[in-house]
């Protein structure tokens, strides 16, 4: 398609506007169809950026490999330009957004030069559902281009939605002038200096604007920056949820349904909790989606979630077909993969695939690699942060009612990170406010998803501290106003916080985790359903120690370790979010939670 096909004078003006500064060779609008996305990909293995992968093992995949400096989100590039540096909050990078659109045009002028522009039109959620939203997304990268088809709804019923005047959120993308560097030519994508990238939102515009990087989070600008980001903003706004959650469907063996969120952060096991296969005899799981979810309260005054996105873009690294056989099936064919390691005979390996690497392998920065299992040091073939872009269709675990365009009741809401150790495997709230504090006091250690951050501990709250897009404390505010606005208290959804990563103090596992969590949701599920085993304690209300049906090779006390309320640990975790987390948000931390904080202290305190 062409941009005189486009009947929105509106969106025809911002494209044309947008070819005349960045000047490419060309401008192309995406109709998102096979023949589209086979002939850029057939383009990108003829350049080399691609390798097409045996179609024996892989059909229909290809493998690229990114810069080095490319391999993951940046926070430190990454901004919420809103007028006021207040509204960003603390936990935001801010420059004012005049300031910034002037240095990002400057970097734009002439970008596209010898490239071809391509336009997508493309929709998170269902086309057509009142609860979508459209946006448009302007880039120079093929990668971009397949990778948003194969994530999103793209093409000709989105331009037609939109009609001639719809509402669409503008999204610029350039992969950028390589600046002290020649364009590569060895296959190797191309994208700026760390110091040139910039992964703007503007949200009293609600714009965004992303130069510099091809890497998905940074560049696929309907997920994390649109579906995430600016979705917050609209969300807020218009009183729902943008969060960074799963979303699965679990049935009981009488055949009784409970659909569940689950917020943990990047690289914590989203999409192996999506697709988990149970250990407990007649239960089922199935995925709606494994990375984002809006909610939002339906006519019967239920909580109801939907999932915006059509693929996955799950870390390749861990996966196994012990590990989630669902996302390896699902990852089977017509896969984009980013970074992994190449065998001899044309498919991918990475480390915890399940087996040794079949003899040489091509690492993920094109060099020959031979594995060396004495080596506990040997740099990995596959980045640690390595992915597969796959398509939701091929996951045999896919609920059937994924793509409803209401979406679909949520009973249970889990929050979650990797604690070695205090929190407890499973707590439940006492009530929709105690849950909004459990959630924004969630804590993990540092995973590869993010390139910029020290290790250790680091508050994440809903698994969101990357994704909020306005100032942190007024989001805390928001989540609070939505539990108030409910019809019916009795129907909001419970509330939980997990923690499948504790450690004994040698270091090993306490929980087996994986297909054994659905031991966990099966104890959430009695939650929903009244029949659960508890007790009250000082954190919230707890399993007793026989409530969760053990795993094998657990041993009645791991599970007590499990289950029991490290008070002195608690403690100190009160103290670190009082003086060290806590205050950063002033005047904007709603007085609700300090309150449940000293409500906390207290409690542990008494029972000390
Ligand atoms: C992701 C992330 O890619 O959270 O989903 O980084
Ligand atoms: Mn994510």
């Amino acid at each position: 398609m062409t941009v005189n096909d486009i009947k929105h004078e509106g969106l025809k003006k911002w494209i044309n506007d947008f070819a005349a500064l960045t000047k490419p060779d060309s401008v192309y609008v995406c109709d998102g169809s096979k023949k589209e996305y086979d002939s850029l990909i057939d383009k990108m293995v003829s350049s080399g950026l691609a390798i097409r992968l045996n179609p024996d093992k892989k059909p229909g995949s290809v493998l690229f490999r990114s810069d080095p400096s490319d391999v993951a989100r940046v926070e430190k590039r990454t901004y919420i330009a809103s007028e006021k540096q207040e509204d960003a909050g603390p936990t935001n990078n801010w420059i004012e957004p005049h300031e910034l659109k002037k240095t990002m045009t400057e970097l734009y002028k002439g970008s596209m030069k010898g490239r071809t522009m391509y336009v997508i039109p493309f929709s998170m959620g269902p086309v057509g559902s009142e609860f979508s939203k459209i946006g448009v997304e302007i880039t120079d990268s093929e990668y971009v281009v397949c990778n948003m088809i194969i994530m999103t709804r793209v093409g000709k019923k989105v331009l037609e939605q939109l009609g001639t005047d719809g509402y669409y959120v503008p999204c610029y993308h350039s992969v950028g002038k390589p600046l002290s560097k020649g364009e590569s030519d060895n296959g190797i994508w191309p994208c700026a200096d760390m110091e040139h990238k910039y992964i703007a939102h503007f949200p009293e515009t609600r714009e965004i604007w992303s130069y510099g990087s091809g890497y998905g989070g940074n560049a696929l600008l309907g997920k994390k920056c649109l579906a995430l980001r600016i979705a917050t903003v609209l969300a807020r706004d218009e009183g729902w949820l943008a969060e960074h959650m799963l979303i699965l469907k679990l049935t009981s063996p009488e055949g009784k349904v409970r659909y569940i969120t689950a917020a943990f952060p990047s690289a914590c096991g989203k999409t192996n909790l999506a697709m988990l296969i149970p250990t407990i005899k007649d239960w089922k799981v199935e995925t709606l989606s494994d990375d984002i979810a809006w909610l939002r309260f339906g006519s019967d005054g239920r909580l109801y979630a939907m999932a915006v996105e059509t693929g996955f873009f799950g870390v390749a690294p861990g996966t196994s077909m012990k590990s989630n056989p669902n996302a390896l099936i699902s990852a089977s064919k017509n896969t984009i993969f980013t970074n992994v390691g190449l065998t001899e005979d044309g498919d991918v390996w990475w480390e915890g695939i399940g087996y040794d690497a079949p003899g040489k392998l091509i690492d993920w920065h094109g060099k020959e690699w031979i594995q060396d299992k004495n080596n506990k040091d040997q740099a990995p073939a596959a980045h640690p942060n390595s992915r597969f872009t796959a398509p939701a269709v091929q996951c045999p675990t896919l609920a059937k009612e994924w793509d409803d365009p209401k979406g679909v009741p949520v009973s249970a809401i889990l929050f979650g990170g990797r604690r070695p150790s205090t929190i407890p495997l499973v707590h439940m709230s006492r009530d929709w406010t105690h849950g909004t504090f459990l959630g924004s006091i969630v804590g993990s250690e540092v995973t590869a998803a993010t390139l910029d951050v020290a290790s250790g501990i680091r508050r994440d709250p809903m698994a969101m501290k990357p994704f909020i897009g306005y100032n942190a404390g007024d989001y805390f505010k928001h989540w609070l106003d939505v539990g108030k606005s409910a019809k019916d208290q009795s129907l909001l959804p419970k509330i939980f916080y997990v923690n499948w990563f504790r450690k004994t103090d040698d270091g090993k596992w306490l929980w087996p985790g994986y297909g054994d969590n659905s031991r966990v949701l099966k104890w959430i599920f009695e939650c929903c359903e009244g029949t659960a085993k508890t007790v009250d304690t000082p954190i919230g209300i707890m399993p007793t120690v026989d409530a969760i049906d053990r795993p094998e090779g657990v041993t009645e006390d791991d599970m007590k370790a499990l289950l029991s309320v490290d008070i002195d640990g608690w403690l100190k975790e009160v103290n670190d979010i009082r003086n060290n987390y806590y205050p950063q948000f002033g005047d904007h931390l709603p007085k609700e939670l300090m309150d449940l904080l000293n409500n906390l202290e207290s409690r542990l305190r008494a029972a000390k």
